[in-house]
């Protein structure tokens, strides 16, 4: 019989269970005995399934994305833990999707032992010790998340899990991160429990009464009234709310910025999609009434603009955008609320306090006319051109694939990114998620943190080749055969980055670069990206130029993934640079 022990590491992860985290990403270290220990004499007594299931993640990135996109789906906390500075660093630019996606997702790291003569268990003992004692390892995380602290003593321990698990997921939720050095992970204690209950995320907010009547009444009032949103669809439960209100008074909605499924694209009231737009939005100038739920970027003043009479109204879990330095909307009122509860509020006062009917149902016919414009001149470019895949017939195709599926699409497709909404066109709620931030590679590890949390579903994902390259390929393909995930992901291949050369050519058009087509963004000579997959987790591998062989191979990958293999298709689209 070994030596059984409860110590701190082991009520850590007993207080994770309890807050409802059902994975832990892990990436372990020297930091980590106490963990590892605790994780093994759990199997060893029968009682892993107490514990939150370990996925093994060779690179952090992965680890924190899978994390991000699992919280988003299962709509349950997640959990990541890291090797100290170094494995808190090597997440990279995932903790800034982690906060800007607005994810309870809690991060721990261990620390370095400070103690160096055999004090307490776990005292140093390892020459890395040294090296990896840091003056401020929080400080690499406190730009980023919304808690952090270090656990300091053992008794303590679950009490301090469960706080930081309520800060997180209390809205607007995001990231939080503990250390623990090696001694205080490994204290010996008295098992003990606490009841998770008393830990509750914050409760929704509502709108006052005042600020309802005043939104209900200029609503209704309105010729144009508009509805823009972004990132309302993270509560699915939101997404009926806002249908309901936008079909009471047949108010356009526009998804700007949008990394989540707001409002169901084939409804008459849906009027497009923006993203980096460089083109006056019409609906945006004619508008007397604009309503913003929950939304980062409702438009890019100096390119789209409301008129200068709007009355505008914005509410939105996070109305300042307190992490963005600069930001403003001139807005009559803002406020801070949950927009499932809100967008009821509104709708019942409107529905109580009457409004003109012949109003909204000329209205509801001129925006029904305009949608069905829209979705027509869309349809028009889905082909292939000079026979080239573009990324419209490329959407159109994973579109068709996916007809008959329950997909959850994951879109990091960057300058495809309203291509890919124009034309994918999902109406489910919960089905579209984006990174919610700016730093690539998030897919990679999302989509196994999707396909954990949702096994029943197909999880495709519609990347650029080089975010293909910065999620960590080889690390995501191991993860997804070792933990049998397996997903779907095309690549929208212009073997390049072309987004840095739309920016150079934004502020530069007719400049240097853009007269010799000169951007350093050129992939050539070309990589087997999909290759890549193949090698590290035998994924099903294809390129495609053709564009008459593009449905079948997409349907032989698909059949692959259904049979429990990856499949990565990279799809030839026109070069980011050069012909
Ligand atoms: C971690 C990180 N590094 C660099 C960038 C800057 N960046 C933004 S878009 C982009 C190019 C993306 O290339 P790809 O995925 O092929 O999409 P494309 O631009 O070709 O559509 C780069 C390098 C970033 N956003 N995040
Ligand atoms: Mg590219």
């Amino acid at each position: 019989m070994t030596e059984r022990f409860y110590t701190t590491s082991t009520a850590f992860l007993e207080a994770l269970a309890e807050a409802g985290v059902q994975y832990v990403f892990a990436n372990l270290g020297s930091d980590h005995p106490g963990l590892i220990e605790a994780l093994a004499q759990a199997k060893a007594d029968g009682r892993a399934g107490d514990l939150p299931q370990v996925i093994i993640c060779p690179h952090e990135m992965v680890a924190l994305s899978a994390a991000q996109t699992a919280a988003l789906v299962s709509r349950s906390p997640q959990a990541v833990i890291v090797h100290v500075d170094v494995g808190t660093q090597n997440m990279g630019g995932a903790i800034s999707n982690a906060r800007t996606s607005r994810v309870p997702v809690l991060v721990f790291a261990g620390a370095s032992p400070y103690t160096m003569r055999g004090e307490l268990p776990g005292s140093r003992n390892e020459y890395i010790h040294w090296i990896q004692d840091v003056p401020d390892q929080r400080g690499i995380m406190r730009g980023h998340v919304k808690y952090d602290n270090e656990i300091r003593y053992g008794a303590d321990v679950k009490q301090l899990v469960h706080r930081a698990i309520q800060i997180a997921a209390s809205e607007p939720a995001g990231p939080v991160y503990l250390v623990g050095p090696r001694e205080v992970m490994e204290q010996p204690l008295e098992p003990y429990t606490v009841d998770a209950a008393d830990y509750r995320p914050v409760e929704p907010a509502a709108l006052t009464p005042e600020v309802t009547a005043e939104i209900g009444r200029a609503l209704a009032a309105a010729r144009s009234p508009l509805i823009i949103t972004g990132h309302l669809g993270r509560d699915p439960e939101a997404v009926p709310k806002l249908v309901e209100l936008a079909d009471l008074l047949a108010i356009p909605v526009i998804e700007s910025g949008a990394f989540r499924m707001n409002f169901p694209a084939d409804h008459p009231m849906h009027r497009g999609w923006q993203f980096t737009t460089t083109e006056q939005n019409p609906l945006l100038a004619a508008a007397d009434v604009i309503l913003i739920v929950d939304c980062d970027v409702p438009y890019i003043e100096l390119n789209s603009r409301p008129s200068p009479g709007a009355e505008i109204y914005v509410i939105d879990i996070d109305p300042l955008k307190q992490g963005m330095s600069l930001w403003h909307v001139p807005a009559r009122r803002s406020a801070a609320a949950n927009s499932k509860v809100a967008l009821g509020q509104i709708a019942a006062y409107v529905r109580d306090n009457g409004f003109d009917r012949e109003l909204a149902e000329s209205r509801r016919a001129e925006v029904t006319a305009g949608h069905d414009a829209q979705r027509a001149a869309l349809d028009a470019l889905e082909h292939p051109e000079d026979g080239v895949i573009t990324p419209q017939y490329l959407t159109a195709c994973v579109r068709d694939l996916l007809a008959g599926e329950d997909a959850l699409v994951l879109s990091e497709s960057i300058t495809n990114f309203q291509v890919v909404a124009e034309h994918l066109r999902v109406n489910k709620p919960g089905s579209l998620f984006g990174p919610g931030g700016s730093s690539l590679g998030w897919f990679g590890g999302g989509s196994i943190g999707a396909k954990l949390s949702s096994p029943e579903r197909t999880v495709v994902s519609l990347v650029g080749d080089g975010t293909y390259l910065f999620s960590v390929p080889s690390s995501v393909h191991w993860v997804a055969r070792r933990y049998a995930a397996p997903t779907l992901t095309v690549i929208y291949d212009n073997r390049g980055w072309r987004a840095p050369k739309q920016s150079t050519l934004g502020v530069h058009p007719t400049g240097a670069a853009a007269a010799a087509d000169d951007f350093n963004v050129s992939f050539e000579p070309e990589a087997d990206l999909p290759g890549v997959a193949a090698a590290a987790g035998g994924a099903f591998a294809a390129t495609v130029d053709d564009p008459a062989e593009l449905p079948s191979v997409l349907k032989d990958a698909l059949a692959a993934v259904h049979g429990g293999r990856s499949a990565v298709v990279a799809v030839h689209i026109p070069r980011a640079q050069g012909a």
